[in-house]
């Protein structure tokens, strides 16, 4: 079949909320970004605008049970959920679920629900490429809420942030993580704090929140992040964190900060196209595996010449960069 019309044929099937079209686009976009270019030309009359959430936090605390309990009750409000997990497990395949009270696979087959898992394979540990313009699609779909899950190792904890309106960080008990989110700086990105696992303990880092909290708001102003607990596998406390969340939205909608994101949104996305562009133009141009063996094996017996031999490359590189 003529690719062309391929596409044109997807998005015209995407438009009548069709899911089997959306899962081939976002497969489309995984194995080819240029494709990107052609399907929004053919989805740019649509005007729809979802809310979206970033839930993020070290391996294991829970943020696939987590996103399993507020789908649930997304869909119970009628509400049209897309999930993105930036994860090295499937959501579909874990531990998580077997036996859980919600079980993402029934919810995933929900009429109103879409998931789809990738491998994190971002950028320098940041965020996968394809994720925006995965979120973007799930948009012109006419999801409602969006959320995006993230393995907090890394950049991509840092980064959630660009990419979303409400940005949840999840904690469990036992005081290291909560230490190191703050000497991590996660403090400063996170909306609402969620210490998972409150079967197991947890106050004393909720304290610690707290009290982080009350040094960091000095500089802060209007909105105060929440700290709550929940258990996932029981979905205590998933109501009010479900509550905050919506507290959250309202404090971003009726300020200027709803813009602001949204302009951090694109420009963390038109910023990461231009890094792309320009890695595989010096990659292509002036230096291919080929090239950069052929300078490994110059060094190889000289190790400690490696940084005259970068140094030259540079001396040696001339950029002529032009902005027409
Ligand atoms: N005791 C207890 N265990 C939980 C709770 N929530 C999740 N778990 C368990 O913690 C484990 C990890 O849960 P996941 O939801 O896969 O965690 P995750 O953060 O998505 O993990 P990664 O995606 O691998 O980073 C599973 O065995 C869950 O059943 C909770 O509230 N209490
Ligand atoms: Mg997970």
């Amino acid at each position: 079949m003529d690719k062309k019309y391929d596409i044109e044929d997807l998005c015209e099937r995407f438009k009548d909320e069709d899911k089997v079209a959306l899962a081939r686009l976002i497969t489309l976009i995984e194995n080819e970004p240029d494709s990107a270019l052609e399907i929004f030309q053919h989805l740019d009359d649509i005007e729809h605008e979802s809310y979206i959430i970033g839930l993020t936090g070290s391996p294991g605390v829970g943020k696939s049970t987590l996103t399993g309990q507020l789908v649930k009750r997304l869909v119970e409000k009628d509400m049209k959920v897309g999930v993105i997990s930036v994860d090295p497990t499937s959501p579909f395949s874990g531990g998580a679920f077997l036996g859980d009270r919600v079980r993402l696979s029934e919810i995933s087959c929900h009429p109103n629900v879409f998931m789809r898992s990738l491998a994190s394979r971002g950028y320098k540990g940041g965020i996968s490429r394809a994720v925006f313009d995965i979120s973007l699609l799930y948009e012109a779909f006419g999801m409602d809420v969006i959320i995006i899950e993230t393995v907090g190792v890394g950049q991509a904890e840092f980064e959630i942030y660009k990419l979303v309106y409400t940005t949840i960080l999840i904690l469990i008990p036992g005081a290291g993580d909560s230490i190191q989110a703050q000497k991590a700086g996660i403090i400063e990105i996170a909306d609402i704090y969620d210490i998972n696992k409150k079967d197991l303990g947890g106050d004393e880092v909720a304290v610690q929140i707290e009290m982080m909290l009350d040094d960091a708001t000095a500089t802060q102003s209007g909105w105060r992040p929440p700290v709550i607990m929940t258990n996932s596998i029981k979905g205590e406390g998933v109501d009010e964190l479900l509550e905050r969340i919506w507290e959250h939205k309202e404090y971003v909608e009726l300020s200027d900060l709803f813009e602001e994101k949204k302009k951090r949104r694109y420009a963390y996305k038109v910023k990461d196209a231009i890094m792309n562009k320009i890695e595989s133009i010096l990659l292509n141009n002036l230096f291919n595996e080929e090239d950069l063996k052929d300078i490994g094996s110059k060094i190889v017996n000289n190790k400690f010449k490696i940084h005259e031999k970068i140094h030259n490359i540079f001396e040696n590189v001339h950029f002529d960069i032009k902005k027409e």
